[in-house]
């Protein structure tokens, strides 16, 4: 049994037992998170994409190799379940959809997980495309979506983690425009290697570095997009 300890202590646990790899322990700080009324979502950009980041350094300064960051990635989805599913952590109020998903050719879909709970959190829908996500599937979803008659705005999120796969947001914004849906949306862009530069370059209308910018960017879109 785990004694109360503050919220800073228990995200340090949840950062370490991501990079320890253990997932029982990471979903018992989860739960311990919830217990004592702390918030899901600093639990998981403090604890859980913490400890991520902490393995992605690691990886990069091979320190570890990639069976560890897998195992590391599982331990932090046993912390991720329990977190996104918190009562009191459903959007309320619908304000507007997100389409999410990374890019064709891209299975790096940690961080889009995480932008994804963080802005259903803040109350918008999320439709999820997943990951690898094929270059027209978004156009479609941006089709169905824009003219589904609903009132809400509409926002378009593209991850990318590589290098390789990051200019295929553009041509994502090239379908877009080509398919005369480009006024319908608004493309926000993130991944570690994209830059606001790039963003700017690709015609995108934002960029966010982290899960809690995504989330001030959709609300700052959603205001500007016309229903
Ligand atoms: Co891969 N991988 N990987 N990998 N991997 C990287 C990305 C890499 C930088 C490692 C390296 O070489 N140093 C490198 C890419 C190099 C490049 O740019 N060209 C790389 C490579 C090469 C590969 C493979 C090709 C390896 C191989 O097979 N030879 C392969 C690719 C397969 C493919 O995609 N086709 C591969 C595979 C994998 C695993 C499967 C083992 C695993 C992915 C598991 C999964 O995602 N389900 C993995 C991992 C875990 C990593 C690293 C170590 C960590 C990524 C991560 O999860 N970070 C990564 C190295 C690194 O980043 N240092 C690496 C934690 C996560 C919370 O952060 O995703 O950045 P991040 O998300 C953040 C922000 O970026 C932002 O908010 C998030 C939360 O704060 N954000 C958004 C993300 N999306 C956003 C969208 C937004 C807004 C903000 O708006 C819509």
């Amino acid at each position: 049994m785990m004694k109360a300890m503050s919220g800073k202590n228990l995200f340090d646990l949840l950062a370490e037992a991501v990079t320890t790899m253990k997932p029982e322990l990471v979903a018992e700080l989860a739960r311990k998170v919830l217990e004592q009324g702390l918030s899901p979502e600093d639990a998981l950009t403090q604890g859980l994409a913490a400890g991520m980041r902490r393995m992605g350094e690691k990886y990069a300064a091979k320190e570890c190799f990639v069976p560890e960051v897998l195992l590391a990635s599982r331990a932090m989805y046993a912390g991720f379940d329990i977190l996104s599913k918190a009562p009191g952590h459903k959007p309320r109020i619908t304000r507007g959809e997100v389409i999410l998903g990374v890019v064709q050719g891209d299975i790096h879909d940690i961080g889009k997980n995480i932008v994804k709970v963080m802005v259903q959190a803040a109350g918008f829908e999320v439709i999820d495309l997943g990951r690898n996500v094929p270059l027209p599937e978004f156009v479609k979803a941006v089709e169905s979506h824009s003219s589904d008659g609903s009132e809400h705005s509409l926002v378009l999120g593209m991850s990318s983690l590589m290098t390789t796969t990051m200019p295929r947001m553009g041509k994502v914004i090239e379908l877009l425009d080509k398919a005369g849906l480009r006024s319908k949306v608004k493309v926000l862009i993130g991944g570690a290697p994209v830059t606001e530069r790039f963003a700017k370059n690709i015609g995108a209308d934002a960029y966010a570095p982290d899960a809690h910018s995504a989330v001030l960017e959709v609300e700052r879109l959603a205001g500007q997009v016309s229903s």
